[in-house]
């Protein structure tokens, strides 16, 4: 567990410290409620708890937690426990804590009992935490990702696609979009089996993952279609460098289970034309040129 202790009296933090690291926990530190927002900020990915003197100059702890709780809301950050220090044992002081988004309230000077006590109630919410912050990645990534090739789904393809039209039209850069579907795929599925045909699928978007930059994204349409995002392309090169995607698959024979399938894709390409066009007219017109490809003769290129 790692834990944030702030106290501008060096003292009182540094025996703090002393206490948790004998417990085991793993402390930062910060002097003053400004230090303690960012330190906070910088460590938000793997803090556990916040241990907060109330009284301290500049930014006090109650401010310093104010505004730790509005960037966690900003951020949609799972909660993040906060324990007040004080030697103040008012009722008011531990009403305006708590209201101000604090946990618990520990009472100078500490007894070690009682500290050591809440430690052990805080690593229960830091469990249980870190158990959400999991499962929320985990659903993000599943409900992002297709199951069979492990690229972006169509719902988060078309999401990365609006991200970068709107990157181009501030950057002014070439964006080009190409949608790929396998030539014939039923004949694969019909002569070597279903297993086989998902193999292939795997393999194709292996094969083309491989020639991709880091920057550009393919994503998984609906059966046995994909869709291309290249950012910052050169205008002249897009014929170009889908056909070496499109000879990248015909090149060799995709061998499952020691069984020789050769495959070959079409192609449609278009580029973004800037200004209001949306991601649906974008779309579209990639999806006719991929038409026309099929139309054409397959195992080819149209832009
Ligand atoms: P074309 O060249 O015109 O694209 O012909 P095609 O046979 O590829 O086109 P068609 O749309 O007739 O067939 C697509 C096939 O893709 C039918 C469907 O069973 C298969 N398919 C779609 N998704 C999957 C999948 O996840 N796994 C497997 N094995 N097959 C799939
Ligand atoms: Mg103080
Ligand atoms: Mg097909
Ligand atoms: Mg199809």
């Amino acid at each position: 567990m790692k834990v944030l202790i702030v106290d501008d009296t060096n003292t009182d933090r540094l025996l703090l410290k002393l206490h948790l690291s004998k417990m085991g926990f793993s402390v930062i530190e910060a002097t003053d409620g400004q230090e303690a927002i960012n330190q906070f900020v910088l460590n938000a990915e793997d803090l556990d708890l916040i241990l907060i003197d109330v009284q301290m100059p500049n930014v006090n702890g109650i401010d310093a937690v104010k505004a730790i709780r509005d960037i966690q809301k900003q951020q949609k950050q799972e909660w993040l426990p906060v324990i007040f220090l004080s030697a103040s044992a008012e009722d008011e002081a531990i009403e305006e804590a708590i209201t101000a988004g604090g946990d618990d309230y520990l009472i100078k000077p500490i007894s070690q009992k009682i500290l050591a006590a809440k430690m052990l109630a805080m690593q229960r919410i830091a469990d249980m935490r870190r158990r959400l912050v999991e499962s929320n990645r985990l659903f993000e990534e599943m409900a992002s990702t297709d199951y069979l090739t492990d690229v972006a789904n169509r719902r988060s393809f078309e999401v990365l696609l609006t991200h970068e039209m709107s990157a181009s039209r501030r950057g002014l850069s070439c964006l080009a979009c190409g949608v790929f579907d396998l030539d014939k795929f039923k004949a694969v599925n019909d002569t070597f089996g279903h297993d086989a045909g998902d193999a292939v699928l795997i393999a194709v978007v292996e094969r083309i993952k491989h020639v991709l930059r880091q920057s550009d994204v393919i994503g998984r349409l609906g059966g046995e279609e994909f869709g291309i995002i290249l950012p910052n392309m050169d205008i002249n090169e897009v014929l170009v460098v889908f056909d070496r995607y499109r000879s990248a698959i015909e090149e060799s024979p995709i061998v499952h289970e020691n069984v020789e399938i050769p495959v070959t894709i079409s192609i449609g390409v278009t580029v973004f034309n800037g200004g209001n066009e949306t991601k649906e007219e974008l779309l579209k017109r990639a999806d006719e040129a991929l038409y026309e490809a099929k139309e054409t003769g397959r195992n080819k290129v149209v832009y």
